[in-house]
């Protein structure tokens, strides 16, 4: 194993303050920590949880409340974060999430380091609204995660992922499918009753396709956005999305009804013979009756999320001041690892995180080469109406997830319909009134068209929610109105404590230098593209095979003779930068600029993670 210098990476002991309203104040004390877990009966494995508990519990408040979380990191040998995910954070961009919430809805707080959730730090945020248009239409609510489980730990799997002994970026298939971080899951129900069932899907990889026997889901949310009712028999969540649907119980209470989670096998580049990828759950209306299994369904078609219209009927924006194009694949460099690439661009977290450049690089933050080559950084004007245009040159599913906003969702082609500049589709062709959300499902060798308005400064993320492909690189960073950020953020001092104990500069730009900030001599870089002639991921797949053991010498020569070990970073280091740069910059669920309850900083006791040998 090559040697690497890591960095000690930020933080986490975090407080977030979640509302502002004079409302009730809601306090979580969190205590992070290594349990032990065998959500599917396999073996027990170390797993994150909180409090001595797994699953983590759920964040439940009202809209208006304040939230207070209280995270203290007890792991000893990894840093963590939390992030909010879905909450706009108007107005507190450095801590993701957790500000003014006056979103109801249904979302998710999950770690935000290192590939880090899937280990188990993943659970429900729930804001309940007593003025929810559906109030009156449903007796009880349920809450209900599904997700992906691995046997063995993040740590573990990541070094081989991105590896040049996996030059075609296989991801690890996960072991199996869980419903409330558990199997067969027993969901006692009363007849004659309707459910307001909040499904969230908190996994690392797997989208899933879920339906109830004998049962209709009539949806009525998506990812925190009130839709009208639409009667569906099976949905798709893909890893990130929730669904929140009514569910109305039978009369009678003679038999119980299996409800499943199927994982979406074309994700999964090989299907191993002993994967249950499917996990089944009960509606139980009488524990004494038989708890059938499930049957087999022939075809999986679930409903269409692009038809789904927002209840506030919000209409179309209007044509576009800006539009960002991201092209997407997946290709091999020097390094003859796997990455994955907006624009040719696998995302390299820069040395200063993107929050700090923004504020400390005066007129020239409307610049987006202060951010960097490797971040993919688009600078959006306040106000304006911004167009996502996503082509997947890739052949695989990504769901793609935009940090601080919902946007409306234009269009999503079929698989293989190539780009959208080669489509017909024109601006008549949008809906009058798009759906909105904010995690998008992208198909194989197709297209997407998100639009959404500047209204929420902050430095926010636009990648695929694929913990994986996170790791790998697929994501870019929107900048949205600097210029008001310096004059509008005051960033509380215990965050450039913690930068600073971390050894991450808060200044400059990407590179960290604060005299000539165009200058970016020094800055993170993406490993070398592979030397000519190696160029597509077929022949890459195939050389490698014959050529691993020499390229591997290759390699190490590579790096051992570079002048600047910058230069050409090792791949873990590359994986632990990136996870510095996304959490400072895009918070950890820290504390509200407002003079809130103490806020409580520190560095894990177990210190900086070390190489692995
Ligand atoms: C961190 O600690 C846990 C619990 O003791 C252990 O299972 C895990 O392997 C450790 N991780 C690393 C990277 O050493
Ligand atoms: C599922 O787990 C959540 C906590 O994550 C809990 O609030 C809920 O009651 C559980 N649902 C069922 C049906 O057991
Ligand atoms: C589900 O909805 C469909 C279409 O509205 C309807 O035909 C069917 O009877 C419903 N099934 C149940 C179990 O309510
Ligand atoms: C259950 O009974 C109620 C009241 O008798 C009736 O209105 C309703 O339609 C019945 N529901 C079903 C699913 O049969
Ligand atoms: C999972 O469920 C699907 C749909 O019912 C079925 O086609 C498939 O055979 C099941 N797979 C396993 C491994 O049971
Ligand atoms: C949205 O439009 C529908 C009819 O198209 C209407 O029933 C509904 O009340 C409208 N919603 C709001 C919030 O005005
Ligand atoms: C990516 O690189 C390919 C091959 O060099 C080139 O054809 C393509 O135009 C590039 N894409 C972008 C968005 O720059
Ligand atoms: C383009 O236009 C043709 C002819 O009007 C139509 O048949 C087709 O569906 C349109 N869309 C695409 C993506 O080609
Ligand atoms: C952020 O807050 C501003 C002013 O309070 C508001 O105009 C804007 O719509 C908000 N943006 C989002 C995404 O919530
Ligand atoms: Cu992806």
């Amino acid at each position: 194993m090559l040697s690497t210098r890591l960095f000690p990476v930020c933080c986490i002991w975090a407080t977030a303050l979640l509302g502002i309203s004079s409302a009730a104040t809601v306090t979580y004390d969190f205590d992070v920590t290594w349990v032990t877990a065998n959500p599917d009966g396999a073996f027990d494995r170390p797993t994150i949880g909180i409090n001595g508990q797994w699953p983590i519990p759920p964040i439940v408040a009202n809209v208006g409340d304040n939230v207070v979380v209280h995270v203290k990191n007890s792991l000893g040998n990894e840093t963590t974060s939390l992030h909010f995910h879905g909450l706009y954070m108007n107005g507190t961009t450095h801590m993701d999430g957790p500000a003014q919430i006056t979103q109801p809805g249904t979302y998710w707080y999950h770690s935000h380091t290192r590939g880090q959730y899937p280990d188990g730090l993943r659970g429900p945020l729930i804001i309940h609204d007593p003025d929810s248009p559906f109030t009156g239409q449903y007796d009880e609510e349920i809450v209900l995660t599904v997700s992906d489980w691995y046997h063995d730990l993040m740590t573990d799997l990541l070094p081989g992922f991105i590896s040049k002994s996996n030059p075609t970026g296989a991801e690890p298939v996960p072991n199996n499918a869980l419903f409330n971080e558990t199997q067969n899951l027993k969901v006692a129900i009363q007849p004659g009753k309707t459910y307001l069932v909040r499904m969230i899907n908190i996994g690392a990889f797997a989208g899933q396709y879920v339906w109830f026997e004998g049962h209709n889901m009539t949806i009525v949310e998506v990812d925190g956005v009130y839709t009208q009712p639409a009667v569906a028999d099976m949905i798709y969540l893909s890893a990130a999305q929730r669904c929140s649907f009514l569910l109305t119980t039978k009369n009678e209470t003679s038999a119980n009804y299996a409800f499943v989670g199927s994982m979406d096998t074309t994700l999964f580049d090989t299907l191993p013979d002993d994967l249950n990828y499917n996990v089944t759950g009960w509606l139980v209306y009488d524990g004494n009756a038989a708890f059938p299994d499930a049957a087999f369904v022939d075809e999986l078609n679930p409903f269409d999320d692009m038809t789904l219209i927002p209840w506030d009927n919000q209409t179309l924006l209007g044509e576009p001041d800006q539009t960002i194009e991201l092209d997407v694949i997946m290709d091999n460099l020097g390094d003859g690892a796997n990455y994955a690439f907006f624009n040719n661009i696998t995302y390299t977290a820069p040395k200063v995180p993107t929050l700090y450049t923004a504020l400390s690089t005066g007129e020239h933050a409307s610049n987006p080469l202060v951010y960097g080559d490797y971040t993919n950084s688009f600078v959006l004007e306040k106000g304006q109406v911004v167009q996502i245009v996503v082509n997947n040159l890739d052949s695989g599913r990504h769901p793609f997830h935009l940090h601080g906003h919902a946007f409306q969702a234009l269009y999503r082609s079929d698989e293989e319909a190539g780009t959208f500049e080669d489509s017909n589709i024109t601006e008549a062709d949008f809906p009058a009134i798009p759906m909105r959300r904010d995690t998008l499902v992208l198909y194989p060798d197709g297209n997407i068209v998100l639009r959404f308005q500047a209204d929420n400064p902050g430095i926010w993320l636009f990648h695929c929610h694929i913990e994986w492909h996170v790791t790998s690189g697929l994501m870019a960073t929107i900048v949205e109105a600097p210029l008001d950020l310096q004059k509008t953020l005051t960033i509380p001092q215990s965050h450039y404590d913690v930068c600073s104990a971390g050894g991450i500069p808060t200044a400059g730009n990407a590179a960290g230098n604060t005299v000539d900030v165009l200058d970016l001599a020094g800055e993170n870089r993406a490993p070398d593209p592979l030397p000519e002639g190696f160029t597509t991921r077929g022949k890459v797949a195939l050389a490698f095979s014959c050529l691993a053991g020499i390229l591997g010498v290759m390699v190490v020569a590579w790096y051992g003779l570079s002048p600047d070990p910058n230069s050409h970073p090792a791949v873990e280091q590359r994986v632990a930068e990136a996870q510095v740069g996304q959490e400072a910059a895009h918070g950890t669920g820290a504390a509200a600029k407002n003079a809130g309850p103490e806020e409580i900083v520190t560095v894990p006791s177990g210190g900086s993670r070390g190489p692995r040998a």
